[in-house]
C-alpha cells in the first residue's frame, strides 16, 4: 500500500517532488483498511438490520412473496422495435414512421415517472433488471420506455446508493429493441438549478452514447431559451429531441386567459423552429381536461407538422377519458404505466386504456396478456416500497385547484412533515395555489414547483399571507430557492415577475434577464477530474465527473458509502431496506458467476460503547462484525 500511495500521489504524478517528499507527505502513510466485498456487504446488512433504513418506519422485515415473473422464451434476441428504426433510419426516418402509424403508440413510464410519482422515486435497479429480459420481449412494440432522468438520477446516488449510469448500461444490454427515453429539465438537466452550457452538452452527449434515444426536454417556466441548448445537443448526438410544452391553467376557462390555446400554439411553433423532432404536451399535474385535450391537440396538429406525444398524471381519475379524447383528436403517442404501477399520481394504466379503446377506430398498440403478466410482477415489487407510498388512496379532484405536479405531491408532504407541518397539510396545499397566484400564475414543474412548494411551507410556518408578505417582507429572509427564482436564475416566467414582490424578496440584489447559462462559467472538466481523483480511491470515469459536476455533495456521499459498503445495488430490495431476519439466508450474486451465501446467525447484546457483535455465516464460514447500534 505504501508504494501505491506514492505512485498515485498528485505531486508524484506531476513530478513535483524531491528527496523530502516522503518526510513532508504524511498522507503516504494512510493505508486504507482493505475489506473484501463480502465483509463490506455484511457490514451494510448488519447496519440496516440494526438501525433500519431512512424512511422505512417498521424495522421488522415483513414476509414478502417472491414476485411472479411471466414465463416467456428468453432465448435469442427479442423482436426488433423502434430502436432499430432509429438506428437504421435516423431521427427523421423515425419521425416519418411515427406519423404513418394508425393505431396509438405507447411510452411506458414504469421505470421512471410511475415510481417517481407513487413511491418517491425509490424503485431500485435490481427490480428492473429482474424483469428487463421479459420486458424486451413482451413490450417489443412499445414506442419507448421512459427509464431515466427526472428525479431518478439524483435519487439513485442520494438514497439508493447506486450508479444511474450502470442502470442505463445494464438495461440497454437487456432491452436492445425499444427506444429508451429520459426526462431532461432543459438548462437544469437532472438537477434543480441552471447549469453551464458545456455541462448540459456533455451530459446529453454522454447519456446518448450510453443508451438514451429520446430526450424529452422541458423548461420549468416554458421559457424556450432555457431549452435551446439541450435541443441542439440531442440533435447533435443523432438522437430524438422531444420538446415539451408544460400544460398549466385551463384553456377552457376564460378567467385563466394567461395560458390560452394561442399561447400553446405559439410555443409549439417556436419549438418546431428550434429543431424539435416530436412535440410533447407535458401535463405534469394532470390538469388537462378531456375537452381541453381534444381542442388543444386538434389545434396543435394544425399549427405544426410534428408528431404529438401526450403525458399526464391520473390524479383526478380522469386520465383514460382524457386519453380517449386525445386519441380522437389524433395524438400519436401516449404515456402510460403498467397497471400495478398506474393511476393516482402516476400515469393512466396501459392495461385499462387498451380495453377502453378496443374495438374503436384507433386501437392501442400493445399485447394485453403481456401487460397483465408484467403487471403481476410489479404488483409484488411495489409492496417492497410500501413505506414510500404517498397515502393517497383515491382520486383527488382537488388537483384542478392546487395544481401540484404528480411527482411533487408525496415529496412536499414529506417536507411538510419534516418541518412539523404534517397535520397542516391541507393548509399547505391551499397555500400552494395562493402562492402560485402571488407569483403571477406560473408554470409549476421541477424546479419552479419546488419554489412554490418552499414558499407555501414558509408562509404557513410563519403565518404569512399575500398582504403581510409584502408589508413585512423587508425584514423577512426568504428561502434560497425563492430568492434565486426572483433573481431570474431559473429563467423568465411568461408575463414577467410581479414587480413589488420581486423587490421585497431581492432587497438589494439585482435580477438578471438574460439566460443564466450565458453568465455561468463553463465547467472545467480537467480540474474536476483532478479533484475527484484525489477523493476517490479508484480510476475516475467521465460519468463520475459529470455526476460530480451536477451534484458535488451527493456524489461524494455516494462515493463514501461505496467505500464502506461496496456495491450494495446487488442486494435484493427486502434485504436492502430491512436487512436480514435471524436465521435468514440469502444468495447474492456480486458479479456474473460469483455468488455469496449470507446468513444472519445471531445478534449480540449491546456493549457499553453502544456497539453489538453480529454473527454471520459467509459461504459457510463464521464471521463476526462489530456494528454501532444507533437506535
Ligand atoms: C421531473 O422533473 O422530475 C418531473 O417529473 C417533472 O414533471
Ligand atoms: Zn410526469
Amino acid at each position: 500500500p505504501f508504494l501505491n500511495n506514492v505512485v498515485t500521489h498528485k505531486n508524484f504524478l506531476e513530478g513535483s517532488f524531491d528527496t523530502s517528499f516522503i518526510d513532508t507527505t504524511p498522507e503516504l502513510f494512510n493505508f486504507p483498511v482493505r475489506q473484501d466485498r463480502g465483509t463490506k456487504l455484511l457490514s451494510y446488512i448488519g447496519n440496516v438490520t440494526l438501525n433500519g433504513f431512512p424512511g422505512v418506519e417498521n424495522k421488522a422485515k415483513p414476509i414478502f412473496s417472491q414476485p411472479i415473473k411471466p414465463l416467456v422464451d428468453l432465448n435469442g434476441r427479442p423482436l426488433s422495435g423502434t430502436k432499430q428504426i432509429l438506428d437504421e433510419q435516423g431521427a427523421n426516418g423515425l419521425v416519418q414512421w411515427i406519423l404513418q402509424q394508425d393505431d396509438v403508440l405507447l411510452t411506458d413510464t414504469t421505470f421512471r415517472d410511475a415510481h417517481q410519482s407513487l413511491l418517491a422515486t425509490r424503485v431500485r435497479s435490481q427490480d428492473m433488471y429482474q424483469i428487463a429480459d421479459e420486458t424486451a420481449r413482451m413490450m417489443h412494440n412499445f414506442f419507448s420506455l421512459e427509464m431515466w432522468g427526472g428525479a431518478t438520477f439524483d435519487v439513485a446516488y442520494r438514497f439508493l446508493k447506486e450508479d444511474p449510469w450502470e442502470r442505463l448500461a445494464k438495461l440497454r444490454e437487456q432491452i436492445p429493441n425499444v427506444l429508451f427515453q429520459m426526462l431532461l429539465r432543459g438548462a437544469n438537466a437532472v438537477g434543480y438549478t441552471n447549469y453551464p452550457d458545456n455541462l448540459i452538452r456533455a451530459f446529453i452527449a454522454e447519456s446518448a452514447a450510453s443508451g438514451i434515444d429520446v430526450f424529452r426536454i422541458f423548461d420549468s417556466l416554458n421559457w424556450i431559451k432555457g431549452m435551446e441548448v439541450a435541443i441542439d445537443a440531442a440533435r447533435d448526438a443523432g438522437k430524438i429531441a422531444e420538446a415539451a410544452i408544460c400544460y398549466t391553467g385551463d384553456i377552457l376557462d376564460d378567467g385563466r386567459a394567461k395560458y390560452s390555446v394561442q399561447y400553446y400554439k405559439d410555443m409549439a411553433k417556436s419549438l418546431e423552429a428550434s429543431g424539435a423532432h416530436i412535440l410533447a404536451i407535458k401535463d405534469m399535474a394532470g390538469l388537462l381536461k378531456p375537452e381541453a385535450a381534444y381542442r388543444l391537440i386538434s389545434e396543435l396538429k394544425e399549427a405544426t407538422s410534428l408528431p404529438i406525444h401526450l403525458h399526464t398524471h391520473d390524479t383526478s381519475g380522469n386520465g383514460i377519458y382524457l386519453y380517449a379524447k386525445a386519441i380522437e383528436a389524433g395524438v400519436d403517442i401516449l404515456d402510460t404505466a403498467l397497471g400495478a404501477m398506474a393511476g393516482l399520481t402516476s400515469q393512466p394504466s396501459a392495461n385499462s386504456l387498451y380495453y377502453a379503446m378496443k374495438g374503436s377506430k384507433r386501437e392501442i398498440r400493445a399485447e394485453i396478456e403481456s401487460l397483465e403478466k408484467l403487471s403481476y410482477y410489479w404488483e409484488d415489487v411495489r409492496k417492497y416500497y410500501k413505506d414510500f407510498e404517498s397515502g393517497m388512496i383515491s382520486p383527488h379532484s382537488e388537483i384542478y385547484v392546487h395544481e401540484m405536479p404528480g411527482g411533487q405531491y408525496s415529496n412536499l408532504q414529506q417536507q411538510a412533515k419534516a418541518v412539523g407541518l404534517g397535520d397542516r397539510w391541507d393548509e399547505v396545499k391551499r397555500m400552494y395555489s395562493r402562492v402560485n397566484l402571488l407569483f403571477g400564475d406560473i408554470v409549476k414543474v421541477t424546479p419552479s414547483s419546488k419554489v412554490v412548494g418552499d414558499m407555501a411551507l414558509f408562509m404557513v410556518q410563519n403565518e404569512l399571507n399575500e398582504e403581510t408578505v409584502i408589508t413585512r417582507g423587508r425584514t423577512i429572509d426568504f428561502p434560497d430557492s425563492v430568492i434565486e427564482f426572483f433573481q431570474g436564475y431559473l429563467g423568465q416566467p411568461h408575463g414577467g415577475f410581479p414587480a413589488e414582490l420581486q423587490k421585497v424578496v431581492l432587497k438589494e440584489r439585482e435580477p438578471i434577464t438574460v439566460r443564466p447559462g450565458e453568465l455561468l462559467e463553463p465547467v472545467n472538466f480537467e480540474q474536476l477530474e483532478e479533484v475527484l481523483a484525489d477523493k476517490l480511491n479508484r480510476p475516475v470515469t467521465k460519468k463520475d465527473i459529470l455526476a460530480y459536476a451536477l451534484y458535488p455533495k451527493v456524489f461524494e456521499e455516494y462515493a463514501k458509502t461505496l467505500e464502506s459498503f461496496g456495491n450494495i445495488s446487488v442486494l435484493d430490495t427486502p434485504t436492502f431496506l430491512y436487512g436480514l431476519k435471524l436465521g435468514e439466508e440469502i444468495e447474492v450474486e456480486i458479479e456474473k458467476g460469483k455468488t455469496l451465501i449470507i446468513k444472519l446467525v445471531s445478534i449480540g447484546e449491546p456493549q457499553h460503547d453502544g456497539t453489538r457483535v453480529i454473527y454471520f455465516e459467509l459461504n459457510g464460514q463464521s464471521r463476526e462484525l462489530v456494528i454501532q447500534d444507533m437506535t
